[in-house]
Parts: structure tokens; C-alpha cells; sequence
């Protein structure tokens, strides 16, 4: 309610219970319990054609090493000076180019990584290192020790650009945030490459495993596998009238998601895909890797190519087509809102 809608005498009264500190609820009911979700994110989408040239020349700007992460923030237009994407979630891109080091650290916000463009930089883990390749998706837990690092371009490194997606908003109303640095750049390498995908990635776990949270063992998911697997299922006639086909990224010792904050999805679209119309309660931060198409989110409509990032808002209708056979990557705080029993879901039409 505006204030100049009030009447005289009650503005007084509003202004006098201010000066204790109160406010009245009847001015704010309306907004504070919504008959449905009124997300103040909008719709929108980042064209890497237009970007990409602006994340090169942060690689002039500042080195790996001064920015601690030299990342661009996607930033929602509709949540501006937030640092943020949707309510809960965060979307950088983040350049590390050949012989930096970007410095080990941990805090309590979980990341993901979706390698976007570049291959052969690496990061660590926990003490064990993977190597990236576009559509490659990996994990940095809450608490995890990471560093990033890319090789020299006498040892073939190339710039290498990701999407960092992290629960930084979620954290911070939460206010359960935590940081510190490792006393050294890199952490020390405790196991080779591989060997956590070769205990947890092959459908089989060690003998005497125990669960002991919720957090995937798995730390990286090559792209080459889950394009493989969405390959072979639209092969073998899957396709959702609004998905098209879509798998989830899953922790392979509980069967949740990869981490207790963040649910990621992969999906593909064949060319000629005109997809139904769902909405959610989860917000949706989605990176396109291959082919082009059209996104309807509420009132936009986008067209999207390679590399494009755009978001979907709690429970605005979104649809999705696709020119060329397409592949999405996608992020949401659906785990969150699962916990919480306020997932709600809507196959439209
Ligand atoms: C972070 O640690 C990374 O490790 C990227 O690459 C982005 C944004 C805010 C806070 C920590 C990374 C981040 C971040």
C-alpha cells in the first residue's frame, strides 16, 4: 500500500508506533502472504555472443591471482545490487586463463561448475584434481577446499570460461555464512585424477561404504556421459511433451541430488521440439550447451544459442522449443523448496 493512500491521522499514528519500532500488518497483509508467488526476479537471458568479449577483457583487467575469482555476476534486473539470479541462487562467469592459479580456499556456500568454453584447466577438490571439458559438471561442496588452476601455453593451456552457480543468496538469508583460506595457493594433492569417479561413477560403490551426508562422493560428471545417455534415450523414443528428454544429476551413494542446496538437470530437445507449457516453485537457471531454440518465460519470449544463460522465476509459466536438436543445462533451489514440503509443480498445457 502506498503511503500517500493513507489517511492523515493514521499516517500520524503509522509514524508514532514507527518511533518503537512497529509497523501495521494491515498495510502489508496483501504482499506478505501472496495469493501465489510474486517473484521479484524477472525473466531474462545473458547472449554469450554478446558477453563473451566482456569476460576476455576482465582477463586484461585483473589477473586470477589479485581477483581470488575473476568472475562477471549475472545479475537479475529485477533483483538489482544482489548479487544474485533468483532468491536463492547465484550465476557468474568465471575466466581462469593459461598459468593462473585461481587460490584455495572454503566456505559454506556449495558451487557448481558448467564449463562453457576451453578445456584442460583444472580444479581441486578435497585433495583430487579433474581436468574440465565443455558440458563437464562439477561440484565444490560447502566446506570443500578449492583451487583452480590451467596450464601453462607451452603445456597447451587455453582460457577457459565456466558458470559458477552457487547458493550465495540462500546462505545469506540463512546468515549461516563461513569462509577461510588455505594457508598455500594449492592445496596438496592427496589422490590421483579419477579415482573418486572410479569408487562412485560406475554404478558400484566401495564394500563398506557409510553415508555419512548428503553430499555426492562424485565431484565431477563428464559431459560425454550424459549426452551419451540422453542420446540413447531419445533413440529409444523417450520424449516428454514438456521435458522433452530431461535426467537429473544424482548422487550415487543416496540417490538425492549431488548437494543438499542446488538440483541440477541435463535435457535434451530434438530439432522441431515445441515443448508444453509447466511452471514450479523452484527457480530455474539454465545454460544452454548445444543448438538453438526459443524459450517463453510469462511475457518474454527468448531466442537462445550455444552458451546463452537465461532464467525462469518461481512459478512463471515456461516453454521451450527448439530450431536445431538442443541440449540445456539447468540449476534450480529445488532441493530446498522439496525439504521444505513447498514444491509445487503445474503441467499446463
Ligand atoms: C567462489 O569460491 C568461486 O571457487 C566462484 O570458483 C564464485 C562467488 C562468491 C563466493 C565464492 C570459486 C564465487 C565464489
Amino acid at each position: 500500500m502506498s503511503a500517500n493512500a493513507v489517511a492523515p491521522e493514521r499516517a500520524a499514528y503509522y509514524a508514532q508506533i514507527a518511533r518503537s519500532g512497529m509497523s501495521p500488518l494491515w498495510e502489508s497483509l496483501h504482499a506478505l502472504v501472496p495469493k501465489s508467488p510474486r517473484p521479484q526476479a524477472l525473466p531474462a537471458i545473458w547472449k554469450y555472443a554478446q558477453v563473451r568479449e566482456l569476460v576476455m577483457q576482465a582477463g586484461s583487467v585483473i589477473s586470477a591471482e589479485e581477483a581470488i575469482r575473476r568472475v562477471l555476476v549475472l545479475e537479475n534486473p529485477g533483483l538489482p545490487g544482489k548479487s544474485s539470479l533468483t532468491p536463492n541462487l547465484y550465476g557468474g562467469l568465471q575466466l581462469i586463463l593459461p598459468g593462473e592459479i585461481a587460490p584455495s580456499h572454503r566456505h559454506t556456500q556449495s558451487a557448481l561448475r558448467f564449463i562453457v568454453e576451453g578445456k584442460g584447466a583444472w580444479t581441486a577438490v578435497n585433495g583430487e584434481r579433474t581436468t574440465m571439458h565443455p558440458g563437464d559438471f562439477i561440484i565444490t561442496p560447502s566446506w570443500t577446499w578449492h583451487d583452480h588452476g590451467n596450464p601453462s601455453v607451452e603445456e597447451g593451456g587455453e582460457p577457459v570460461v565456466w558458470l559458477d552457480g552457487l547458493d550465495i543468496p540462500l546462505i545469506g538469508h540463512l546468515d549461516a555464512g563461513f569462509a577461510e583460506n588455505y594457508p598455500e595457493a594449492t592445496q596438496p594433492v592427496a589422490r590421483p585424477e579419477g579415482d573418486s569417479y572410479a569408487r562412485f561413477g560406475h554404478n558400484m560403490l566401495p564394500v563398506r561404504h557409510t553415508v555419512s551426508d548428503p553430499t555426492s562422493p562424485i565431484f565431477s560428471y563428464p559431459y560425454a556421459r550424459s549426452r551419451e545417455a540422453l542420446d540413447t534415450l531419445y533413440r529409444n523414443g523417450e520424449l516428454d511433451d514438456w521435458d522433452g528428454v530431461k535426467l537429473r544429476y544424482v548422487n550415487p551413494a543416496t540417490g538425492g541430488w549431488p548437494m543438499p542446496t542446488m538440483a541440477t538437470f541435463m535435457q535434451f530437445l530434438p530439432a522441431g521440439f515445441k515443448g508444453k507449457t509447466y511452471r514450479s516453485t523452484d527457480s530455474t537457471v539454465y545454460c544452454v550447451v548445444e543448438g538453438h531454440g526459443a524459450v517463453r518465460i510469462g511475457e518474454e519470449r527468448f531466442t537462445f544459442d550455444p552458451h546463452d544463460v537465461f532464467v525462469a522465476p518461481s512459478w512463471v509459466p515456461v516453454q521451450l522449443e527448439a530450431q536445431s536438436d538442443a541440449v540445456l543445462f539447468s540449476y534450480s533451489d529445488r532441493p530446498v523448496l522439496a525439504a521444505l514440503n513447498l514444491l509445487r509443480e503445474e503441467r499446463i498445457s
